[in-house]
C-alpha cells in the first residue's frame, strides 16, 4: 500500500517535472539572477539606497541654481524620482556633474548600467546623463560606453543625437564591461553638458541600476512585455510602462 502511494506520487512528481521542466529551470534562473543587481534605487525611502549627496557639484562650468534632490514631482515607479535641474548661463560650453550615491562597485566584462530618464520640456534637458566616477579618478564619460542605441553615454552626445524623447520616460542602458572592465565605481553622478545653447535644463532620473551579471536589461524594460515583467517580480524596471516609448510603441500590459 505504501509503495502503491510513493509510486504514485512519484508519477505524479515525474509529470509535473516534465510538463514544467522546459520553462521553469530558466525562469528560475534568470528570476534569480534579476533580483540581485550590485546597486539599485527606485529613488524610494524603502529602497534603503539613497542618495548620500544632495545638491552637490563635484565639478560645474558656466551651469547655476543646481539642483539634484528627491522629489514627487515625477516618477517613474513609485512615488519619487531624483529631480536634476539648473540654468546655462553660456552659448559655449556648460557642463555640471553632480554627486549622488556613494558606492563600491567592481566592473566586470558583463557589467550593465540602466535607469529611467525623464527630460522635460526645454531642448536643453535633453542633454543629461547618469555618469560614473572611478577609483582611478577617470569618468565613465572618459570613455566610449555606448548605450542601446549606440550613442555614447554622456551628457553632450546623448543630447545631440537625439535619443531622449522630451516630457516621457526614456530606457537607457549601457553594457559598460565593455568600455570599463576592471575599474571599480565609487560614485553616481547626474551630469548636464551641452555647447551652444543657453538656458533651464530639468530632468528626473529613476530605477537606477548596476548589473555585474550576463543580462539584458532591454529585454525587461520593454513596454510589449508589459504586466509579464511584473509576473516576474524583477525589481528596477519601472512601473508606468504605457508612457515609456509613446509613437512607435503600443504598450501592452
Ligand atoms: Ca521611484
Amino acid at each position: 500500500m505504501i509503495r502503491t502511494t510513493m509510486k504514485t506520487w512519484c508519477s505524479i512528481l515525474l509529470c509535473c517535472t516534465l510538463a514544467s521542466g522546459v520553462s521553469l529551470p530558466a525562469l528560475f534562473i534568470q528570476t534569480a539572477e534579476a533580483k540581485a543587481p550590485s546597486f539599485y534605487s527606485g529613488l524610494e525611502s524603502k529602497d534603503g539606497t539613497l542618495p548620500a549627496w544632495v545638491n552637490e557639484s563635484e565639478a560645474s562650468e558656466n551651469v547655476n541654481d543646481v539642483q539634484s534632490q528627491i522629489t514627487n514631482e515625477k516618477r517613474q515607479s513609485g512615488a519619487q524620482s531624483l529631480l536634476f535641474s539648473g540654468i546655462s548661463t553660456s552659448v559655449n560650453h556648460a557642463a555640471v556633474y553632480n554627486k549622488v550615491f556613494d558606492v563600491n562597485i567592481d566592473v566586470n566584462d558583463d557589467t550593465t548600467l540602466s535607469y529611467w530618464v525623464y527630460p522635460q520640456s526645454e531642448e536643453n534637458s535633453r542633454s543629461v546623463a547618469v555618469d560614473l566616477a572611478f577609483e582611478d579618478g577617470t569618468y565613465l564619460h572618459n570613455y566610449d560606453a555606448l548605450d542601446q542605441h549606440g550613442v555614447q553615454l554622456q551628457a553632450k552626445e546623448q543630447g545631440e543625437d537625439g535619443a531622449l524623447t522630451l516630457d516621457t520616460w526614456n530606457f537607457v542602458t549601457s553594457k559598460i564591461g565593455s568600455a570599463v572592465s576592471g575599474k571599480t565605481i565609487k560614485r553616481i553622478l547626474v551630469t548636464y553638458e551641452r555647447v551652444g545653447r543657453a538656458g533651464s535644463y530639468k530632468a528626473f532620473f529613476d530605477e537606477l541600476q548596476i548589473r555585474n551579471a550576463d543580462f539584458d536589461p532591454t529585454l525587461y524594460a520593454d513596454p510589449l512585455l508589459g504586466s509579464q515583467n511584473n509576473k516576474l517580480d524583477i525589481i528596477g524596471f519601472g512601473g508606468n510602462r504605457g508612457n515609456t516609448f509613446p509613437g512607435q510603441w503600443c504598450p501592452s500590459g
